[in-house]
């Protein structure tokens, strides 16, 4: 649905997202309505609209002209909205259980309608609480591959695959992922945050020249390889579950980058807490770690012999170059995730929320070297047996 909604762009308020959901949504026409601002991330706004006599209810996202986590300094393009509404809608051709369903969505108002998600936790939440998401690991693997080869060269006509390349192009936001992922955590630079105590821990890192040249490379490849439509976010904040069910949302960082980004932000962020967990507790993250790399290895195996459009498709040994560079890519992209959560401008609440200072610390100490070992040994790892020993070998 277009909205035929006025205007130019105009922040919402908890009156006016009402009556856009109005305008934009099929309620009964005796619906009691009410609204909450629910938003926690570091950008957008989200109303909760609600039917307080039948319980529907819908969600309105608006991007803001600027980044909320620092404020109107930080100007930011209302794009991403549209962005963020159109990777919804092509992924959800691929994967339509795994995504929010897209209602509406309008350019000027930066907004984007979708189904609420309220009966799920925030991923990050519950994992943190120590809660169980038996599906996360096989749906997200399954994610990967569906979203990544049915985007990329291998699943698509040339002319098409150019023509989404062309489309999700987004400036703005990759800048802010190759400031903030890529570059600024890497040097001394006023934008990194962290506490005092990891002061010469950081500055080894600034001063590594070996880690310098590796993160070189890997944001060499983020900013060249369009290989697949990227969610280009995909954190475990992006990410919607419950014992049954899961959903990816937010891909306003969405564009064609290296498939190996995705697998690698999320390996990334649960490594997080297989950082803060101990025992049986860990060994539930480093299954999660396993599981999503075997489905996404495994569902993409089976979608390149099936319906891959690559002329060397049956070369001996093409596919598993591919899924090995992806495998390589991925611990790297994962070992700037960690690096940059720790030190950099964004930061988890898996490692923030630890309450007792020692051990927060400690945490975050072993989330620098983890991620310096990921990238530096990155060409070693051959499984993802191997890259599990990475983060093993760390804590002897
Ligand atoms: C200014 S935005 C900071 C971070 O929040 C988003 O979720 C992205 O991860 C970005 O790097
Ligand atoms: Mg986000």
């Amino acid at each position: 649905m277009t909205l035929t909604i006025p205007t130019t762009y105009k922040g919402l308020t908890e009156v006016t997202a009402i009556a856009l959901a109005k305008a934009v949504y099929t309620f009964e026409p005796t619906a009691e309505l009410s609204c909450r601002e629910i938003g926690d991330g570091n950008l957008n706004y989200v109303f909760q609209i609600e039917d307080s006599k039948t319980g529907n209810r819908v969600i309105i996202k608006q991007a803001l002209p600027y980044a909320k986590i620092i404020g109107e300094s930080w100007p930011l393009t209302l794009k991403r909205a549209t962005i963020e509404a159109n990777v919804l809608r092509k992924h959800g051709e691929f994967v339509p259980s795994l995504v929010p369903v897209v209602y509406a969505a309008d350019e000027t108002l930066a907004i984007t309608v979708m189904e609420d998600l309220s009966h799920l936790v925030i991923a990050r939440e519950g994992l943190i609480n120590g809660q169980n998401f038996p599906r996360l690991s096989q749906d997200i693997g399954e994610y990967l591959a569906q979203t990544l080869f049915h985007t990329s060269d291998y699943g698509l006509h040339p002319f098409e695959k150019k023509r989404l390349v062309a489309e999700f192009t987004n400036p703005e936001l990759c800048k802010i992922t190759e400031d903030l992922i890529f570059t600024d955590p890497f040097f001394d630079l006023e934008t990194n945050n962290y506490e005092p105590q990891l002061q010469s821990t950081a500055e080894a890192i600034w001063k590594d020249q070996k880690l310098q040249l590796e993160v070189a490379k890997l944001k060499k490849s983020f900013l060249t390889e369009s290989e697949a439509l990227l969610h280009g976010d995909l954190h475990t904040g992006s990410i919607f579950a419950s014992t049954t069910e899961t959903k990816v949302i937010d891909p306003e960082f969405g564009f064609y980058g290296p498939i190996g980004f995705d697998v690698g932000l999320f390996l990334g962020n649960l490594i997080f807490q297989w950082i803060t967990r101990e025992g049986i507790e860990r060994q539930v993250i480093a299954s999660h770690i396993e599981k999503t790399w075997d489905v996404f290895a495994f569902s993409f195996s089976e979608l390149w012999k099936r319906e891959s459009v690559e002329s060397f498709r049956d070369t001996q040994g093409y596919l598993e170059f591919v899924l090995d560079k992806v495998l390589t890519d991925a611990a790297g992209f994962a070992g700037c995730e960690l690096i940059r959560r720790t030190i950099g401008l964004a930061h988890v609440k898996d490692l923030d929320s630890i309450a007792e200072t020692e051990k927060r610390i400690n945490s975050k100490e072993q989330a620098l070297y983890t991620g310096r070992a990921l990238i530096l040994q990155r060409q070693q790892i051959d499984s993802i047996t191997d890259f599990l020993k990475i983060l093993q070998e760390v804590y002897k």
